[in-house]
C-alpha cells in the first residue's frame, strides 16, 4: 500500500484551489447570435469550467488518498501515529462532502442561466455560484491544510510489506547488528525512513531459494528499554510489532559496544515484555573476540564463523510463518 502513496498529488490550498479554477474560467469566451447568447454560453462555459476544476480536483485527492481501514496492522498504525487517523478520514470525508456541493451548485447554476432571458439574472446566478463555491471551498480550507501536511508525511513512511515474513534485529548501540543484517541480506540493505529515529530503518531481503524475507535493521528504535521511551516512540516502535514475526537479538558479550551485559538483558527482556508471542532467537556477536558458556549461538561478521548456522536458524523459523496469501517484495 505504501508504495502507492507515491501517486498523491499536491493538495491545493481552498485559495490556490479557488485562483486555479477563476483563472481558468476567466479565459472562457463563447461567440452567439446575439449579446444574451453570447453571455449566456460564456456563463454557461465559465460555470462548467469552474465547476469541472474544483471536482476533479477534489475528486483526485479522494481517489489517491490510501483508504486506511484496518488499525490492527503496520501501515495504518503509522499513519495514526504520524497523521491522526480520525483526523484523516474526517478531511477525506469534507472533501468528497465538497466535490458533491459543487456538481449540485452547478447543475443548480446551469439550470438558472439556461432559463433565463435577462442579462442581469444571468450575472446574478453566476455570481452566485462563484459566491457559494468560495465559500463551500472556505469550508474546507482546513482539511486540505490537513492533507497536504498528511501527504508529505505519508509519503516519507518506509514501504515495508506486512505480507512477507520479517526478521527484525534488537540490540544496543555498536553490537554488530548492521553488520550482521548485511550478511544475511541478498543485496545491500535499503535505508527508509521511520517515525522517531534519525536514522531510518534498514530493510534488507533473505531468501531460501524459495520465498523472499525482510531484514529490518532498527537503529535508535530497539536499543533501549521501551519503559524509557515517551508514549509516542512506544507506539512507533510497537508498529513494529505488526511486521514482525522473528526477532533476532544480538548480544555482544565483549562489552566493546558500550553496554554491560547485565544492561543488554535487561533490554533483552523488555524486547520480550513488549513483544509477547514473537519468536526471539538470542546470538551473541564478536565471537572472534570472545566465546562465552552461556551456550548461546555465537558468530562472527568478522570472520563468518557460525554465520551460516544463524542464517539457517532464522531462516528456518522465518519458514514457520505462514502468512496465506504472500507479496512479492
Ligand atoms: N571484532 C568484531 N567486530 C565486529 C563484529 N561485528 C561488528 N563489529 C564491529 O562493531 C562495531 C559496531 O558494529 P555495527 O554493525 O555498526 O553495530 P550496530 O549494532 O549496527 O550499531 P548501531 O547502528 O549504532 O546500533 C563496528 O566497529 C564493527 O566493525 C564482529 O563480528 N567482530
Ligand atoms: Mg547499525
Amino acid at each position: 500500500m505504501a508504495s502507492e502513496t507515491a501517486k498523491i498529488p499536491t493538495v491545493l490550498s481552498a485559495d490556490e484551489l479557488l485562483d486555479k479554477a477563476f483563472g481558468r474560467a476567466s479565459k472562457v469566451s463563447i461567440g452567439g447570435s446575439d449579446a444574451l447568447d453570447r453571455l449566456k454560453k460564456t456563463s454557461l462555459g465559465k460555470v462548467t469550467a469552474i465547476g469541472d476544476i474544483i471536482k476533479d480536483t477534489l475528486d483526485k485527492y479522494v481517489d489517491t488518498f490510501p483508504r486506511i481501514e484496518k488499525e490492527e496492522d503496520f501501515f495504518p498504525e503509522l499513519v495514526n501515529l504520524v497523521v491522526g487517523l480520525d483526523q484523516y478520514k474526517k478531511s477525506l470525508g469534507a472533501v468528497k462532502w465538497a466535490s458533491n456541493r459543487t456538481e449540485i451548485l452547478r447543475k443548480e447554476a446551469l439550470r438558472k442561466i439556461r432559463r433565463s432571458k435577462d442579462p442581469r439574472f444571468i450575472d446574478m446566478a453566476r455570481n452566485e455560484f462563484y459566491g457559494r463555491i468560495s465559500s463551500v471551498l472556505r469550508q474546507i480550507s482546513k482539511d486540505l491544510l490537513f492533507l497536504q501536511s498528511a501527504r508529505d508525511k505519508i509519503r516519507k513512511l518506509p514501504y515495508v510489506s506486512a505480507k512477507v515474513p520479517t526478521l527484525v534485529v534488537a540490540g544496543f548501540p555498536n553490537v554488530g547488528k548492521s553488520r550482521i543484517v548485511t550478511e544475511l541480506s541478498t543485496a545491500e540493505p535499503e535505508i527508509a525512513p521511520y517515525p522517531f529515529t534519525t536514522k531510518g530503518i534498514v530493510i534488507g531481503h533473505m531468501d531460501d531459494g524459495w520465498r523472499r524475507f525482510q531484514v529490518i535493521d532498527t537503529p535508535g528504535l530497539l536499543d533501549r528499554e521501551l519503559e524509557e521511551r515517551n508514549a509516542i516512540e512506544r507506539q512507533a516502535i510497537l508498529a513494529l510489532k505488526y511486521l514482525t514475526h522473528v526477532i533476532l537479538f544480538v548480544i555482544d558479550p565483549t562489552e566493546t559496544c558500550g553496554y554491560t551485559l547485565e544492561k543488554q538483558t535487561a533490554l533483552l527482556e523488555s524486547v520480550q515484555r513488549g513483544f509477547g508471542g514473537v519468536e526471539i532467537i538470542i546470538a551473541e556477536s564478536k565471537s572472534d573476540m570472545l566465546h562465552t558458556d552461556s551456550g548461546r549461538l555465537s558468530f562472527s561478521s568478522e570472520t563468518g564463523e557460525n554465520v551460516d548456522t544463524l542464517r539457517k536458524t532464522v531462516v528456518d523459523a522465518l519458514r514457520r510463518i505462514d502468512l496465506g496469501e504472500e507479496e512479492d517484495v
